[in-house]
Order: structure tokens, then sequence, then C-alpha cells
């Protein structure tokens, strides 16, 4: 490519997926010329998928809000930070004052953990606040593995990876890294790296019911009756201890409650299940044996295991066929990553720590327990809609769009119109944030510095990597940190007028004392100079595993050194971390969590379900992301991505033609139309449609997504459906109704 003049080179980590990409983007005249893959990257050397590339479309969006809006008589009108803030101060503290904190609900999307920004501040503005109606993506996503890797290690984000680069078969649930390119798994270039892995003479084995782009490129792949997983991991627990192939090696002494889970799985032999999960009982029996007795060998099982009705019990299962397999913390199994900032499993004593617990409080109209600090998002409606003391009246909604993302929308939706006041942190006027009283604009990623936050804790190999911004803020532009900050200032009764930077300083102090204790003083002034989520991040390093210590460590990581190299520092393999990274009471790993064992039951009464006429289940496509990227025009075009798969002998059965339309109902009453496609990629008795779709709500601001809007999968998925362990929502497996629109 010839040179532009005075064209400069940025890195920049990809902010849009888990996969954490270094990004080169080449700037000419204050314009993004190129965007590729970071080749000097140490830890995504080089790639990039179509979604990186289109950052340069993010950037230069005209739907893109660069200004706050504000609602007027039912009409949004661009108003100034100072007419935005001064709305949410008139309207917010009486709500407060006069019902309380939890008459304020906050909803948390997906990108907020993409922006440190936004998940460093957002913990502030919820303690200043004080709600106990937190409602998260979370729960439309990973509790359930959040939940039982809490259980089992002791911290909700101590989850293990496999360790692919070193892996001898992997088997995988639930998950489609060639599309999603990996999820609570930072794994860039999964395909690379499994065809590596295959190379090496390893195995891929993808257990889903579409034969998908990853089972495309895998050893096996097999059909699962949707929601049949439990069964299918019941069943290969109950083998390893029928033919004597436990085996935990170095685990042995770190691990409670064996004897637990060997009685609990003892009715669920494989020729029992194999109806219920759709797989040969032979073929049950084959899997556990070679997961025993490949050397290095991992069990992975992402979303598609999560958005379950017993997503517990299946995210559980996995690390216990992990654990007995011996596998585990092993080179080549499934291990946890040292993340060089803001880890909980490296913060506190080694070893030991408080656990995990559930149920603090629970939701006010349904009795749903708090998970981590939150209420299941499927509570959402009824705690907006439901009079009462504790009724959510106002909420802050932080990119999250749940009006498409989560189940019942068009309920959801209604709520939300009979909220007393609404504030939408967002880049879009969108299907969510149409419903706002006043909506906050974010930066474009390219106007913002950029370090992962929860990332780090789940990748294939450790690293510290920082971006700086690639362009400066343009004219009117607030970093999200700060705007946050004045929510906090408005919610602490400051007022919108109070010196957020001051408080800033304040909050930070606090921070430093708990942390430092008698050197708080003078780790404040090492830090002098730097505000924001850049000191939070230089206070992170220096204090985490690989840091300085503020002197302590000489030679160790600070936010300067992270810095200085512009893509970033490679930490080095994975190495095994037990006992040290358990923080449970024990200090053992917890094998046979109490409220785990006691679900076995209930899948134990669900053994006999008789196969359903025809389930859903969700899809994601590598050119679009949940909701939000169907705007931009690099991503948009190609054929139509919102369609309704069928297995052929379904779309006989039924009467479905490909190109011809598909009317879906639901238990909510409600129906979507899709475009039939037609493929024996789907198991027989599955339709699938891609979430985040339905574009064509009116208020919306979306020019080039309205154009092409698809139908709204979450407005045929029942709300009443979840997990009852973590909450989270059932997305998949869900009973619906199929004939030709
Ligand atoms: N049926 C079904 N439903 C699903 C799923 C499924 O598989 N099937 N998947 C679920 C999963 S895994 C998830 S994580 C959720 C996602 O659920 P959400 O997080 O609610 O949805 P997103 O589509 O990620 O929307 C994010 C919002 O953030 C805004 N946004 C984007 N970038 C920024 C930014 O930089 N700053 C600010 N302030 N806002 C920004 C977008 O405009 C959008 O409004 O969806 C869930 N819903
Ligand atoms: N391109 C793109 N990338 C994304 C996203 C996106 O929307 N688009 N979203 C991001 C987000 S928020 C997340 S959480 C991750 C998710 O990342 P992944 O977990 O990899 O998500 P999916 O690609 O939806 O893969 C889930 C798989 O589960 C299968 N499945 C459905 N029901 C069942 C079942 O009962 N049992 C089994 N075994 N399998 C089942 C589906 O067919 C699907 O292939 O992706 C992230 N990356
Ligand atoms: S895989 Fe694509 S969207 Fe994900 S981080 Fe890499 S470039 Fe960005
Ligand atoms: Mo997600």
């Amino acid at each position: 490519m010839a040179a532009v003049p005075d064209e400069t080179s940025h890195y920049r980590i990809c902010p849009l997926c888990e996969a954490c990409c270094g990004l080169q983007i080449r700037i000419a005249d204050g314009r993004v010329q190129s965007i590729r893959g970071d080749e000097a990257d140490p830890f995504s050397i080089g790639y990039i998928c179509p979604k990186g590339v289109a950052l340069k479309d993010l950037h230069e969006d005209p739907d893109r809000l660069r200004t706050p809006l504000i609602k007027r008589d039912g009409r949004f009108v661009p108003a100034s930070w100072e007419d935005a803030y001064a709305e949410i101060e008139r309207r917010l503290p009486p709500i407060l004052a006069a019902h309380g904190k939890d008459a304020v609900g906050f909803t948390l999307g997906n990108p907020s953990s993409h922006k440190y920004s936004l998940i460093l501040y957002t913990a502030r503005l919820l303690k200043a606040v004080g709600s106990k109606n937190i409602f998260s993506a979370s729960t439309l996503d990973q509790m359930p593995k959040q939940l039982s890797n809490g259980l089992m290690f002791g911290h909700w984000l101590t989850l293990p990876v496999p360790d692919i680069e070193r892996c001898g078969f992997l088997l995988m649930l639930g998950a489609n890294p060639m599309a999603s390119n990996g999820s609570l798994w930072t794994v860039p270039d999964f395909r690379g790296k499994a065809k590596a892995m295959r190379a090496r003479g390893g195995k891929l084995v993808v257990i889903d019911p579409r034969r998908t782009e990853t089972a495309a490129i895998a050893d096996e792949h097999h059909f699962i009756r949707p929601g049949g997983d439990a069964f299918l991991l019941l069943g290969m627990v109950h083998t390893l201890f029928d033919e004597n192939l436990v085996k935990l090696g170095r685990l042995a002494e770190h691990v409670n409650g064996i004897d637990d889970v060997q009685a609990a799985v003892k009715d669920f032999a494989p020729e029992r299940v194999a109806a219920r999960c759709g797989i040969a009982a032979e073929t049950i029996r084959d899997l556990a044996r070679t997961l025993a007795r490949t050397e290095r060998a991992a069990v992975y099982g992402r979303i598609g295991t999560c958005v379950q009705e017993f997503g517990t019990l299946n995210s559980w299962l996995v690390d216990v066929l992990n654990v007995l397999t011996g596998h585990l913390d092993q080179e080549g199994g499934a291990m946890f990553a040292k993340a060089a900032a803001f880890a909980p499993n490296t913060i506190g004593r080694p070893g030991t720590g408080r656990g995990v617990i559930t149920g603090r409080w629970t939701s006010r109209v349904s009795g749903k327990p708090e998970v981590y600090g939150e209420i299941p998002m499927n509570c959402l409606a009824e705690e907006i809609e439901t009079p009462g003391p504790g009724q959510v009246k106002a909420l802050i909604s932080i990119a999250s769009n749940p009006v498409l993302s989560a189940p019942n929308g068009p309920r959801l939706a209604a709520a939300l119109d009979s909220l007393e006041f609404m504030v939408s942190m967002d880049i879009y006027l969108n299907e969510t944030s149409r419903h706002a009283d006043v909506i906050l604009p974010g930066v474009s990623p390219l106007e913002d510095s950029h370090y992962d936050v929860p990332f780090p804790m789940f990748s294939v190999r450790n690293h510290a990597r920082y971006s700086a911004p690639v362009l400066p803020l343009s004219d009117g532009q607030v970093p999200e940190w700060q705007t946050m900050m004045k929510l906090v200032a408005i919610a602490r009764g400051l007022g919108a007028e109070a010196d957020v930077l001051a408080l800033d300083d304040e909050l930070l102090a606090d921070d430093v004392r708990k942390q430092a204790g008698p050197h708080a003083d003078a780790v404040v002034a090492a830090l002098a100079g730097r505000r924001g989520p850049e000191r939070l991040l230089d206070l992170a390093l220096r204090m985490g595993p690989y840091g300085d210590g503020f002197g302590t460590r000489p030679g160790g990581l600070t936010f300067e050194r992270v810095k200085a190299a512009p893509s970033g520092l490679d930490l080095g393999p994975l190495q095994p971390r037990i006992p040290e990274v358990l923080r449970t009471p024990s200090g053992k790993i917890e094998l046979a969590p109490p409220l785990v064992i006691a679900d076995v039951a209930r899948a134990a009464a669900r053994l006999d379900r008789p196969v359903d006429d025809i389930v859903i289940i969700g899809r994601r496509h590598v050119r679009s992301n949940n909701s939000w990227m169907h705007n931009l025009p690099l991503l948009a075009k190609g054929p139509n991505r919102c369609t309704a798969l069928v297995h052929p002998a379904d779309a006989q059965r039924l009467g479905l033609h490909a190109g011809a339309f598909a009317r879906i109902s639901g238990r909510t009453g409600r129906h979507i139309e899709a475009e039939v496609e037609v493929s024996d990629e789907m198991m027989p008795g599955v339709i699938s449609v891609p979430h985040g779709w339905g574009h064509d709500l009116p208020g919306a601001q979306l020019g080039v997504a309205a154009e092409r809007p698809g139908a709204n999968l979450n407005a045929v998925l029942d709300d009443a459906l979840t997990d009852p362990l973590s909450g989270n929502a059932v997305l998949g497996g869900v009973v619906v109704r199929v004939v030709p629109a």
C-alpha cells in the first residue's frame, strides 16, 4: 500500500469482542486510512476479523451520538452536557429521596466490560447509589459458569480456559469460536490454534445441535438435543467412576468432595441418559475414555451450555470432568491465567478466602436469589411493573440494549415506558435508549485509551497491553469515566456542578488506603500526575502479581513500562496455579458444592422429558455482534443473516420453503417472521435464529440497520424460564410453534 503523506501508525486493542486483538491503525489528516492486525502484538500476532476493520465505520457512523439528547414532549433534542446533567439532577435525586436506593435500577450491558472507563467507573456509580436492583447481561450469558466456578474455586472470576496451544484433545460444548472468536476464553485466531493443535495430532470434538463453523473444522461433531448437556456430562462423569478412569494426579491433595460427586452421578449411566441427550451410550463412554486417557486434554463449555435450565449444573460438570481426569491446572489442560491487573485471584492471601455465596438478598417480586450482587435480568420487567416499596421507578442503562437482548423484550419495552425516569449511557439512539429521558453518549473507541480489565483473566497466554488514544477527543466529547463521575456526584448529593476530578482523587485515596494501608500516602504520591482509569490501572499493575510494588519489586510492571511497549508485553504461557489461585474457605477445590449437588435431583426428575416437536436455539455470525453492529455498512452488507435455519425434514413436515418466511411463536403470545434457510447442518427438531435483530421499532435512529431490520428472537423467548441456581435466562431449547408465514 502506498504511504499517504503525514500518515501515522497507531496500536489499539480491539474492544469489540473477547479475542482482544491488537490492531495497527493508520491515520492521515485525522482520518482512518487502514486497520489491520498488529503482527508485533505478542498475544494476537496479527489476527483480525471483519469487525476490527469496521471500527472505522463505527468511528465515522453518522448515527453514532456525539451530543447528549434530552426527551422533550416525547421527542429527543440535542442538548449541552450541562443541560443533560441538570436534567438528571432535577429528576433523579427526588426519586431516591422519596423511594430509596432500590428505586433506581441499573442495566449493565456487554460493551461496558470492553471499556475500562466504563467497567471501573460503573463500580463507583453502583456504590454511590447502593441499589440492590442491578441487572446485567451476565444473567443472559455466563452467570452459571461464574457461579459454578465461584463455588469450586472461590471467586466468580476464577475460570479455567483450555490451554489450546499445548492441548491434545479438546471437547467443546455449546460454543462456536469460529463465529464468536471465543468467550470466557480470550483466544485470538482460534482457527489457527485449532489447526495447529490438529497438525500436532490433537483432536477437537464439538457437541452442538448445529453443525457449526467450528464443528466443520473439528475431527468429530455430535448433535445434542438442546438442553441435554447435563445428561451427557453426568453420563461421562459416571463412566469415569464406573470404568476406574478417575485420576487426580497432583490435584489429589487439593480436592474435597469426590465421594459426593460419585454418589450424585450413580443413576446416570450412559445407557440411561443417551435418549435424553440424543447421543449414543457408546459415544458417551468413548468421550469419557478419550478425555481420561489423553495426556493433555480439556473440556470447555460456553454459552450454549449456560443459557439452559441446567446451566449451572452443566458448567459445574465441565470442570468436574477436568478435575477428575487430572487435566485441571495442567499444561495443555484447563488452566488459569494470571492477569497483570485487577484479578481478584491475585489479590489477598493466596490459597484461601471467603468463597462465594448467593441469596444474600432476593428479588422483591419473585424472590429470586441475588447472585454476584445481581438480580436476574429476567426479573427486570416485573420489578418495574409491580407497585410497592422497592419498585424500580428509575433506570440507568449503561451500554445495554435489553429490549433486544433480554427474553420477552416487548414486555420490557412497555415496562420502560412506565418508568418515572430513565438515563441511557449509549452511543446510539436505539431500541432501548429510545425509552430514556436523557441519553449520554460515549466516545469512539479510537478516541479512548484502553486496557482490558476482565479478559486477561481468561486468556490463553499472559500479557499486559495498553492502548493510547488513536485520535484526540473531538469537540464536545467527554470521556465516559467523567460522565460516570458526574452521575456519582449527583447520586451522592454533591450536585452536577461538583468538581469530579477532585472527587476522583478522593475516591482513589480511599481505594489506596484499603490496599496499601500504612504506605497509602506514599502510593498516592507516586500516582500523582495521573487521573481517571489510567491511574487506577497504574495502581492495579504496580500492586499486581508482576508489579513493582511501588519500589518493593524493582523492575516490576508499572503503567509506564506497559505503555512503553505499544504492541504490549508478553508475560508467558499459562502456569499451574493450584493451590495459590484458590479462594475457598477450605483452601481446596470444592468439587461437590451442596447447592449444585442438590440440583442433580432436578435433572433426575427431568430425565424422561419427551422429545419436543420443535425447539429454538440462537447462533452468532462473525460479521455481527449482539444487537449493535448492524448499522456499520462493512458488516451489514452481504446476505440476510437473520434467517430461520431448519433441517430439510422439518422444512418438509412444517411446510417451510427456503426464501419464504416462517412464523415462529412462543409462550409469550408473540410471534416473529424470519426468512427460511434449509440445511442439514441443523439437528432435526431444532430451529435456529440469531439474536440482536429487530431494528424496526419506532423512534430508533439506525439508518443502515433499519434497511434490513431482521426479527427479534427475544420477542418469542420466555422471561419465565431461568436456571434457578444462577438466575440465568434460558435462551436455548425453548419450545416454539413454527408455521409458514
Ligand atoms: N436470544 C438470545 N439473547 C441473547 C443472547 C443469545 O445468545 N440469544 N446473548 C446474550 C449475551 S451473551 C449478551 S452479552 C447480551 C448482550 O446484551 P446487551 O449488552 O444488552 O446488548 P448489546 O447488543 O451488547 O448492546 C450494547 C449496547 O451498548 C451500546 N454501546 C456500544 N458501544 C458502546 C460504548 O462504547 N459506550 C456506551 N456507553 N455504549 C455502547 C450499544 O449501542 C447497545 O445499545 O445479549 C444476550 N441476549
Ligand atoms: N461475531 C460475534 N462474536 C461474538 C458475539 C456476537 O454476537 N457475534 N457475541 C459475543 C458474546 S456477548 C458472547 S457471550 C460470545 C459467545 O460465544 P460462544 O459461546 O462461542 O457463542 P455462540 O457462537 O452463540 O455459540 C453457542 C453454540 O451453542 C450451541 N447450542 C445451542 N443450544 C445448545 C445446547 O443445548 N447444547 C449445546 N451443546 N450447544 C448448544 C449453538 O448452536 C451455538 O453453536 O460471543 C461473543 N462474540
Ligand atoms: S476477533 Fe475481531 S472483533 Fe474480536 S477482537 Fe479480534 S478483530 Fe476485534
Ligand atoms: Mo455475552
